[in-house]
């Protein structure tokens, strides 16, 4: 049987070793990628987020849990990719310039590829040209940009514009998303949608891009 708490635990006690083990196992034991990473993986980081805001919990220790949160998503990739491995769309995503942030921008970039979309990752801090360069050379249907600085948020406009300057803002469908991000924010800047959470960010992505989503998350 699982132990998720003991999952979430390691994370926030940045231990890679126990991250690595406890999710072999509960793979081992069949619980499914998804279950956990929502069950296990994100609840420890929601609550290293939370340590940090307070100021218990410092950036060594911080980045010790994301590597942890890493180990853990390492494993579980290869299984979330395998789920589906027909390509029905091209995304090209990224975190946003300014921001390095990129944990959460990891998991849409996996799970999108598990449900069988052609992922271009640019990692982080990646300049709004680059975002239209890509797009353009891998004749992308769709742009998602992650922020999680209120600070950097704003650079998602550029994007935009640089797709519209670039010629392809019709032909790629843009969503946003990221802890500040919200559906006004893409309201405001023109994007075509905004997903809470990578699970979200699959529906909304197949939705876009017109193909059916059999299972709806609210
Ligand atoms: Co930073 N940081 N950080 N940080 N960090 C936050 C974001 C912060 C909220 C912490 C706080 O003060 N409470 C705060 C931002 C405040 C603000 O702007 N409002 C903050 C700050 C201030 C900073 C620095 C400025 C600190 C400093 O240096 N003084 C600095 C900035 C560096 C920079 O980017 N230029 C900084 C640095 C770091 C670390 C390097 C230490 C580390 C990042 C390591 C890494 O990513 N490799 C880090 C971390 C880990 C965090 C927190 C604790 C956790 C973020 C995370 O990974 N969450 C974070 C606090 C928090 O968010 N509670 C914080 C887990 C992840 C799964 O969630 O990324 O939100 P998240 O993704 C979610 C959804 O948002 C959504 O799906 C995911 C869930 O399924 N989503 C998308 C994300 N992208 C999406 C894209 C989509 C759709 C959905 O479509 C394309």
């Amino acid at each position: 049987m699982a132990n998720f708490a003991e999952l979430s635990k390691a994370i926030i006690e940045g231990d890679i070793s126990k991250v690595t083990e406890r999710t072999q196992r509960a793979v081992a034991e069949g619980v499914s990628p998804r279950e956990i990473i929502d069950k296990g993986l994100t609840p420890g980081m929601d609550v290293v987020g939370k340590h940090f805001k307070e100021g218990d919990m410092f950036i060594p220790e911080v980045l010790l849990s994301a590597r942890a949160m890493h180990a853990g998503l390492t494993i579980l990739k290869p299984l979330l990719a395998a789920s589906d491995s027909s390509t029905i769309g091209r995304v090209v995503l990224g975190t946003i310039q300014g921001d390095i942030h990129d944990i959460g921008k990891s998991l849409v970039s996996t799970m999108l590829e598990g449900a069988g979309f052609e992922v271009t990752d640019l990692g982080v801090d990646v300049p709004q040209q680059r975002f239209a360069e890509v797009a353009v050379a891998k004749k992308a249907n769709l742009v998602g940009m992650s922020a999680l600085l209120t600070t950097t948020m704003v650079n998602m406009k550029g994007v935009i514009d640089r797709l519209e300057e670039a010629g392809v803002r019709r032909q790629v469908k843009i969503i946003i998303g990221g802890a500040p991000v919200t559906q006004d924010f893409a309201n405001r800047i023109g994007a075509d949608g905004y997903a809470p959470d990578a699970a979200r960010a699959v529906d909304l992505v197949r939705r876009l891009l017109g193909i059916r989503v059999e299972e709806e998350r609210r």
